[in-house]
């Protein structure tokens, strides 16, 4: 065998080891998504609240610090596979995925008496029927004595009304259909676009997503906000159009 072959041969083996190498580089920076950091939030726990419509309810929890993400879908019900035109006896409803260290039920309680009318009787506002029914969904006891007293708390406060809020411990969740996921944010398109070329599934599971929802719909607490704000602002000095979409 010549030198020249042998060098070859040695040749080639070093690339096909450095396009192995550079293809299996590749393959794991694209396979760690960004919303991979979020497993590192230490334990989180998941609760459900139904307080109308479902894209308001996933936007007025996202933006919350300690919140991890959250999920719009179908509850309360019996009714298997619901959908949305075909919700039977179940209630929009919007899952919350936190971090009990950094936020409490009982504080995303105050979240939700504060983002909706717990006297209307199935309906909020122009949305009328029992799939906007007020409920707070718990997994266990304790939840559900934390849910009662919050409840006592508000009806307190609104001494004129009656309180029609339920108290139902947790069923299934049934996730609602991808279009439903992120709705605030899927209307804004050129603060959605900032996520880039994102599948519908992982917006579902965006902790990024979950934020910018809130941020849309501008129901964020100011400290987040403005933290946003920031973050977002370069893109609004290069792209104008976004500063009249998101009316700032
Ligand atoms: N009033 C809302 C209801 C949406 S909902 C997700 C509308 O624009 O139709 O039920």
């Amino acid at each position: 065998m010549g030198v020249e072959v042998v060098c070859q041969m040695v040749k080639s083996r070093v690339l096909y080891l450095w396009a192995v190498t550079v293809g299996v580089l590749v393959v794991q920076v694209v396979a760690i998504r960004p919303d991979q950091t979020s497993k590192n939030m230490g334990e989180t726990r998941v609760a459900s609240f139904a307080l109308g419509s479902f894209w308001r309810g996933e936007a007025a929890f996202g933006c919350l610090p300690g919140v991890v993400r959250t999920r719009a879908g179908y509850a309360g019900g019996l009714k298997q596979n619901p959908d949305y035109h075909s919700v039977g006896d179940h209630a929009e409803a919007v899952e919350v995925e936190y971090n009990p260290s950094m936020i409490s039920f009982e504080q995303l309680l105050k979240v939700f008496w504060a983002n909706h009318d717990p006297t209307q009787i199935f309906g909020q506002g122009p949305d009328v029927g029992p799939q906007y029914r007020s409920v707070v969904f718990t997994q266990d006891d304790e939840e559900a004595a934390v849910a009662a007293k919050s409840k006592a708390a508000e009806q307190n406060k609104l001494p004129q009304s009656e309180v029609v809020t339920e108290i139902q411990s947790m069923g299934v969740f049934y996730l609602a259909e991808a279009e439903h996921q992120k709705f605030e944010l899927r209307r804004k398109p050129q603060l959605f676009q900032l996520l880039g070329d994102i599948s519908d599934e992982d917006l579902t599971s965006s902790v990024l997503a979950t934020k910018l929802n809130g941020y849309a719909a501008n129901l964020c607490p100011p400290n987040m906000k403005k933290l946003l704000d920031t973050k977002v602002s370069p893109f609004l000095l290069t792209r104008p159009n976004l500063q009249q979409i998101l009316q700032f």
